[in-house]
């Protein structure tokens, strides 16, 4: 048995799926080695991940040419160009806080941050019964435009099932930019800095599980036996354009994969519970102000990879990245659903490089990690959408 094993170890050492190191960086000759010396540099871009399954090892590549490095950079540039100049809005550019000395990430499992530290990040209202005018936040969204809110297909749905009777859909729900603290109208040096827009259109993933808004119903809401993780993504379009302040900004969108980096250190934000509950979180349970926290963002092919190792039958959701707390076990609830994962691209700017991905109602676990969905895969669904007439 011990041999039988030794020798099941042996094959999956040879194989190349457990080494992503060999198997992502083909082109750059990378290697799992004890020691870069006398091969290359170690590739710090895998971090951890490169050399999962060959304990002690570093990722090492080739070191490049000169002459390589030269045309790197040259064909690099024209595609941060090309995007940088569909993204830039007309004064404010994408990804900018108006407080970028703000401290991030102080304490794990939700800090409370200040007014206006997250300024894309929009809180998503809906309606408590189709016959009430009261509306409650029920998830998060983000402006990657002044017209246009990403955030899950789930968000968008349960945010707007509560339709007026004789109304449609996207009478029930609202977004509100600039917000802080959901249970009062947010003033900063006597100005009010929260606006409630209405939303025109409401746009599914076609690849979500459901993508009639009309269709979803009270038993979407609370069977947890569907998929509602894969291809978790809508864009909302707002009737009127935000007005881009201090408070109010739109985030970069993440530039199509264009590395080979499997891991980053991200924030995340969100009004979602911050503390363990066993069954729905209680009212008094919800923070009203948005909360931040710092996570690693772990591609799906390092997820993969993992799933192989540790449970054949998991295979990785389409359109999903992984999310851990770099510092300590947070936690993502319900309501966290929508909100933003940013990371600095390579202008030093705040991307939105996922979405958090909980879209069950349950107890709020602490746990190390959450799904996101993969803004980067769905760049192009993104612009499509925007831009098709
Ligand atoms: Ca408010």
């Amino acid at each position: 048995m011990m041999l039988f094993v030794a020798v099941i170890i042996g094959l999956s050492s040879s194989a190349s799926a457990q080494n992503l190191c060999e198997s992502y960086l083909v082109g750059q000759q990378g290697k799992c080695l004890k020691s870069c010396s006398g091969y290359g540099e170690p590739n710090n871009d895998l971090g951890p991940y490169g050399c999962l399954f060959n304990f002690g090892n570093t990722c090492c590549v080739k070191k490049r040419e000169t002459t390589t490095t030269t045309t790197t950079t040259t064909t690099k540039r024209p595609i941060t160009t090309t995007l940088s100049t569909t993204a830039l809005p007309v004064e404010i550019p994408c990804g900018v806080r108006s407080n970028p000395n703000a401290e991030l990430g102080r304490i794990l499992g939700g800090f409370q941050t200040s007014p206006c530290d997250w300024p894309w990040q929009v809180s998503i209202r809906g309606k408590t019964s189709p016959t009430s005018t009261e509306t409650v936040p029920y998830c998060s969204g983000i402006l990657i435009d002044n017209l246009w809110v990403v955030t899950t297909a789930y968000c968008a749905l349960v945010s707007s099932f509560q339709a007026p009777t004789g109304g449609t859909s996207t009478d029930s729900l609202s977004v509100v930019v600039g917000e802080y603290n959901t249970d009062v109208p947010d003033i900063v040096s006597n100005n009010p800095i929260e606006t409630t827009l209405k939303v025109s259109n409401i746009i599914i993933h076609e690849n979500y599980y459901k993508t009639d808004p009309a269709l979803f119903t009270i038993n979407d809401v609370f069977n947890n036996t569907l998929d509602k993780e894969s291809y978790n993504i809508a864009l909302l379009k707002l009737q009127r354009p935000a007005t881009f302040g201090k408070c109010v900004r739109k985030v970069c969108l993440p530039s199509v994969q264009t590395t080979c980096s499997l891991t980053k250190t991200c924030m995340i934000a969100g009004w979602g519970v911050n503390k363990k509950t066993e069954f729905l979180p209680l009212d008094e349970d919800v923070p009203r102000t948005l909360q931040e926290a710092e996570v690693e963002l772990i591609k799906s092919e390092v997820m993969q990879l993992f799933n192989t190792f540790v449970d054949t039958t998991t295979t990785v959701k389409p359109l999903t990245n992984y999310a851990r707390f770099t510092k300590s076990a947070g936690n993502t609830c319900t309501n966290d659903n929508g909100g933003m994962v940013v990371c600095r691209n390579s202008e030093g700017r705040w991307a939105l490089d996922g979405i958090i991905n909980v879209p069950y109602v349950r107890g709020c676990d602490v746990s190390n990690g959450f799904l996101v969905t993969d803004v980067s895969a769905a760049y192009n669904w993104i612009q499509d959408t925007i831009n098709s007439p």
